[in-house]
């Protein structure tokens, strides 16, 4: 028995809940999660109306970057469980309704991966092509490529005299995607998880896969500009989606790092002969100074609203993006944008419908719908993730900067900042694990958790529910053109959404100070319907051209034109 929909495009309409399975639910009392834990939540996701899970890698793996790096993309981190559990866990989703999205990671293996351990010190092993391996320049790295998480991005290989290159850590060798048999291979893993029944997939950094072939030094940058959206990059998905993705009608979700608009709406275009939608990150660099992300930093409100500008006019009718907040990657929305004391509530709100309201298909982070925050950690010993140790280490010990600023900057910036445990209720460990959690959990655990949250019809919970219900009621949300209504505004973020007969404007007051906004007279306010709002006043003066906006509040009006007979 399934209650999945059989509309192809089922995803248009669609929330997709992230989860990260260490830090989800621990049925065991080890201190990390496991596949039975997310078995033990699916009655709560069912709850919150999530159409499809996306479960970060499960894969077999050293953890160096918490699955990120796999070594056999054929069964299953015995911490998390079992192949058995897996099935399970894909039947009682679909028995909910709940389609289930696996996580790809093709661009690099765990250099414990077996095709490594043959090709590392053997220049003659079948699988040495399968990496990318360089002579080196002057003594030296073949190129001045970095590495994302800071030094360079190739390792020497002692015996072979030969760098590899690894864009991420030095445990994740980048695989070669000009050799053709690498590429049977990445077919032949995605086949084994779609024959199961698995719905889809989202593949990690998938526009690094081909680099351009002469491997430059770059001398203005870091060499993403010889790696990103490369010279292949189009063909090798077209390959791929032929041979898998459409013969299996999986939804596909393409994570592209530092990408263009013009590549994303051909990754993304409406023929789907690539993929079915991207994740950018353009508007979650506005407090990058300069780019640098390794800095405390406000974030830029006009920038951000240009860019949502940029990404939701110009992929209207050419292709599909992935609405989002949050990430295993990124700090808490509501720490970083909103207010996380005093309006933590309102403002996680606020930033969902902001967000919610536009067109593509959200993503939910566990723990997001209850507007769960940074752990603002006081320790460095804390900080469990790769990318955080590393650049403490090169800014610290190398470039100078003082202990007590990296702390600043690692309670800003760090990616451990959501992936502290799932706040589940008030008792010992916030009830995700009866052992010690691999990652201390944030001390306001007993104030915002999940059992609070649905406990009480005003929390963040019941508003994403009814997010999420909206997307699936009112299709000017999924077909309606995008206009921002005040892109000057230095408070206010308003945008229309406009379709057929109807007219859906979500006003949102980023600051938490109040504030008059006046909605443009083409607007048929005296016909507005407040469908959404988090302050009991939000009903209040809908009609009328000025809007009064509370700290952190937002009014979602929907207008529906009376079509003449
Ligand atoms: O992330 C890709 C990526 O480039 C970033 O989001 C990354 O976290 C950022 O550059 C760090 O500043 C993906 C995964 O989401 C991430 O968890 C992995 O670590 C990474 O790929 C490598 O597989």
């Amino acid at each position: 028995m399934t209650l999945l929909s059989q509309d192809p495009n089922w995803w248009k309409t669609a929330t997709i809940y992230q989860i990260y399975p260490k830090s989800f639910c621990d049925s065991q009392a080890k201190g990390t999660g496991d596949i039975q834990g997310i078995i033990s939540k699916l009655d709560y996701l069912k709850h919150l109306g999530v159409d499809a899970i996306w479960l970060t890698p499960i894969y077999q793996s050293p953890m160096i970057d918490n699955g990120y790096d796999i070594s056999d993309y054929y069964s299953v981190n015995p911490d998390f469980g079992t192949m058995g559990d897996f099935d399970e866990l894909l039947a009682q989703a679909h028995q909910r309704g709940i389609r289930i999205v696996m996580d790809i990671v093709v661009n690099h293996t765990s250099t414990e991966h077996h095709w490594f351990q043959s090709a590392l010190g053997d220049k003659n092993s079948p699988y040495r092509d399968y990496y990318i391996w360089k002579d080196p320049i002057d003594g030296g790295e073949p190129n001045n490529w970095e590495s994302k998480f800071g030094g360079n991005a190739w390792e020497l290989d002692e015996k072979t005299g030969q760098y590899y290159l690894h864009l991420f850590a030095k445990e994740q060798a980048d695989l070669n995607w000009e050799n053709p048999t690498v590429r049977e291979e990445v077919k032949r893993v995605i086949q084994f998880w779609a024959k199961k029944g698995v719905d889809g997939f989202r593949l990690d950094v998938i526009n690094l896969i081909s680099k351009q072939q002469d491997f430059p030094s770059d001398d203005s940058g870091d060499g993403r500009k010889y790696y990103t959206d490369g010279p292949r990059v189009h063909e090798y998905l077209r390959e791929i989606s032929d041979a898998v993705f459409q013969k299996y009608g999986s939804v596909t979700v393409g994570e592209m790092s530092s990408t263009t608009l013009e590549h994303c709406q051909q990754y993304s275009s409406l023929d789907q002969k690539e993929l079915s939608m991207v994740f950018n990150f353009h508007h979650l660099k506005v407090d990058y100074p300069n780019g640098d992300k390794w800095t405390a930093a406000d974030f830029d409100f006009i920038q951000l609203k240009q860019i949502f500008n940029t990404w939701q006019t110009g992929l209207n009718g050419k292709g599909w993006g992935a609405l989002f907040w949050c990430n295993h990657d990124q700090p808490r929305v509501v720490s970083r944008l909103g207010n996380d004391t005093e309006y933590r509530v309102e403002s996680a709100k606020m930033l969902g419908a902001a967000i919610h309201m536009m067109q593509g298909t959200p993503y939910v982070y566990q723990g997001e719908e209850f507007g769960m925050t940074n752990p603002g950690y006081q320790d460095l010993a804390q900080y469990r993730d790769v990318e955080s140790t590393n650049m403490y280490d090169i800014m610290v010990s190398h470039q100078g900067v003082s202990h007590s600023d990296m702390m600043d900057i690692l309670r800003q910036k760090s990616r451990d900042n959501s992936r502290t445990p799932m706040q589940w209720n008030a008792t010992n460990n916030a009830g995700f694990s009866g052992g010690t959690p691999w990652l201390d959990i944030a001390n306001n655990y007993q104030e915002v958790n999940a059992e609070n949250a649905v406990a009480d019809l005003n929390s963040v919970f019941y508003f994403y529910k009814r997010l999420i219900e909206l997307r699936k009621q009112v299709p000017v949300i999924t077909d309606g053109t995008y206009l921002d209504l005040a892109p000057e505004h230095s408070q206010v973020f308003a945008y229309l959404r406009e379709s057929g007969n109807q007219q859906l404007v979500c006003i949102n007051n980023f600051y938490d100070n109040p504030v008059d906004y006046t909605l443009p007279s083409n607007i048929g306010v005296s016909q507005a319907k407040c469908i959404l709002g988090n302050y009991r006043t939000s009903q209040a003066d809908i009609q009328c051209e000025v809007q009064q906006l509370q700290p952190y509040e937002v009014r979602i009006l929907l207008i529906e034109r009376n079509v003449e007979a």
